[in-house]
């Protein structure tokens, strides 16, 4: 039973220019409603950085910074030093980074500041691509998908975050949608409250980039989840937990199919899709036990 959190009418990021349908902004308003004002932030080159800090304008009202693009774990260990030198109470160390800052050029110093154990919540919003650059591929972009730098859709496989940040043995992580806003706000609440490194994994469908209109950001978020596609999971005290698990599982096409950077795929690499999706859920239901 997923609890409900009440929010509080205060926005802490407000006046943003992302673009209509942005679940990344989304993602970020919320995060900041539960961690409220007494937030440290720190953020990467990204669509984040660049529709949130514009100067002379600040959309965020908690103290911000914008870290080099590799440096956003090294700059939360800063953080948390200082607000344990200076005896700080009540305060959230928040870093918010795109799929390239975090499983690409970010990984190095993600994976330190987890491995020194420091009291930091990192956030990974993933829409799937570099975005604020022009759309170019990750190693978080899905098989198939079209960006600048992979027209086809480059083959490749979507690295797991979720894993490799459980080999550290991370006291909390989970994934999350946002299209399944409850359940991320009570990950959003049990990360800032874990008494160490906290990481979550959230999904942030990207109108502009994926090729859908802007009303759909909800229901592509469903759709992921409903197809199997993204998983909805959290490992904390050494075991995960899958929060669903579905029977049966949507035709990936009906998500695939919604989104432009799919729409050279066909029947053959729908069964592709299908074929590893289910490889993976089966090796998940091995090793996990659901
Ligand atoms: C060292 C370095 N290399 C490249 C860049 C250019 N750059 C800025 S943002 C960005 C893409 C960020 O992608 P992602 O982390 O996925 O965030 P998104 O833009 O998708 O929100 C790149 C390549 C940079 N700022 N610094
Ligand atoms: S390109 Fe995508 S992630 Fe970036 S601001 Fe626009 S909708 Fe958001
Ligand atoms: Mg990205």
């Amino acid at each position: 039973m997923v609890k409900v959190i009440d929010l509080p009418d205060r926005e802490l990021l407000y006046g943003h220019k992302a673009c209509p349908g942005c679940a990344a902004g989304t993602i970020a308003r919320l995060i900041l409603k539960v961690t409220g004002e007494r937030t440290f932030l720190a953020y990467p080159a990204s669509c984040l950085s660049t529709v949130t800090s514009i100067y002379p304008q600040m959309a965020f009202a908690v103290p911000s910074f914008t870290a080099p693009f590799p440096a956003t774990g090294a700059v939360l260990s800063g953080m948390a030093a200082a607000v344990k030198a200076k005896r700080m109470q009540d305060v959230t160390v928040l870093g918010m980074a795109g799929d390239g800052g975090t499983a690409d050029i970010g990984l190095q110093a993600l994976s330190g500041a987890v491995e020194r154990g420091d009291k930091i919540f990192y956030v990974c919003y993933d829409n799937e691509a570099y975005m604020n650059t022009g759309v170019q591929r990750s190693s978080l972009t899905p098989f198939g998908a079209t960006t600048t730098t992979s027209p086809a859709g480059k083959r490749g496989v979507k690295k797991n975050m979720f894993e490799i940040l459980i080999a550290h043995r991370i006291p909390y992580c989970a994934t999350a949608s946002i299209a399944h806003t409850a359940d991320f706000l009570a990950k959003v609440e049990k990360a800032r409250n874990t008494d160490g490194p906290s990481f979550l994994h959230v999904l942030a469908p990207c109108p502009t980039g994926w090729g859908f209109p802007s009303d759909q950001t909800m229901a592509i978020g469903r759709l992921a989840v409903e197809t199997g596609l993204w998983f909805l999971a959290e490992y904390e005290g050494g075991r995960v937990k899958m929060n669903l698990a579905p029977k049966n599982f949507k035709p990936v096409q009906e998500y695939l199919g919604l989104q432009k950077r799919f729409k050279h795929l066909g029947a053959a690499e729908w069964a592709l899709i299908e074929g590893q999706r289910d490889r993976e859920w089966a090796d998940m239901r091995r090793k996990w036990g659901f």
